[in-house]
């Protein structure tokens, strides 16, 4: 029997691209969302050919939350056969210190790290809830373990998805329904081309020097939580390059 199906949010790019790519393998059918489409088309088209599994994909901007709940309707078969989720969508904007923040990178981090996720889940988890399986895994952040100088509203919207996760185990305690946060520390993925507005030399000095994560490293993460036996929920994973210890303890090479 192949595996049921897996919804990756923000699938476009780095982690979620990976998090396809590593479920595709495995065999499980696919519902991709982001925003950038001729990516998930793209994706899509090479996933179907490399590992012969479904695909679909949708155009979704988390935030909208008329959207998200006309996609869930439009998908409700998509979703009733689902078992996993992978709340990926999320994004860091600016570091600065918190007096001169922007206030639209404020609003674009908490309206998608925490609203986001939270109008995903609201829809899809009754599904995992009534077939009594399935897996919600949260991509957190080392930011949400730890708050580092200039990045307290992305700290902040990080310190409220562990919350999230840990409150929607607590209650789908019996359903079933597993739910896990995966934190990574730093992760070469367009993060930091994002954080940065598109400023390269400024995303790139970023991993001067140190041996980041690869999106395929944690892809590979969850690809394991989810492939453990039903009664097995790993709540809450940190990875770390072994250059990092913390988010402002990083090793670097002259
Ligand atoms: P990328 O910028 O490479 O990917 C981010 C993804 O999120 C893109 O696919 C983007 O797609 C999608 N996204 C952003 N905003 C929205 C939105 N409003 N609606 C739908 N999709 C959206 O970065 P990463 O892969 O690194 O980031 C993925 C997650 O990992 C984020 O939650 C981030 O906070 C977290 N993380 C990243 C770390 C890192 O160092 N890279 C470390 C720890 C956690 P599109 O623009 O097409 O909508
Ligand atoms: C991304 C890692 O250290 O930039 O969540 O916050 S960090």
């Amino acid at each position: 029997m192949s595996p049921a199906r897996a919804i990756v949010t923000g699938a476009s790019s780095g982690i979620g691209l990976a998090c396809a790519e590593a479920l595709a393998k495995s065999g499980r059918p696919l519902l991709l969302a982001a925003r950038r489409r001729d990516r998930l088309e793209e994706l899509a088209g090479r996933l179907r050919s490399e590992h012969d599994v479904d695909v679909a994909f949708d155009e979704l901007d988390v935030r909208d939350r008329p959207a998200v709940d006309a996609w869930a309707e439009a998908r409700a078969d998509l979703l009733a056969e689902s078992r996993v989720l992978v709340n990926n969508a999320g994004l860091a904007r600016g570091l600065d210190a918190l007096p001169a923040g922007s206030v639209d990178d404020w609003d674009e981090m908490l309206d998608t790290n925490v609203k986001g996720l939270l109008n995903v889940t609201r829809r899809v988890v009754p599904h995992f809830v009534t077939a009594g399986a399935g897996d919600v895994v949260n991509i957190g952040s080392v930011a949400g373990r730890w708050v580092y100088p200039k990045g307290a509203v992305y700290c902040a919207s990080k310190h409220a998805e562990r919350a999230i996760n840990e409150g929607l185990r607590l209650d789908l305690n019996g359903t079933g329904v597993r739910v896990a946060t995966v934190d990574p520390g730093m992760v070469e993925t367009e993060f930091s081309l994002v954080r940065f507005h598109g400023d390269d030399a400024k995303a790139d000095s970023v991993y001067d020097g140190m041996t980041p994560l690869s999106a395929e490293d944690v892809a590979a993460t969850v690809a394991w939580i989810v492939d453990r036996p039903a009664h097995v929920n790993v709540a809450e994973l940190v990875l770390l390059p072994t250059d990092q210890a913390s988010p402002t303890v990083v090793h670097r090479r002259k």
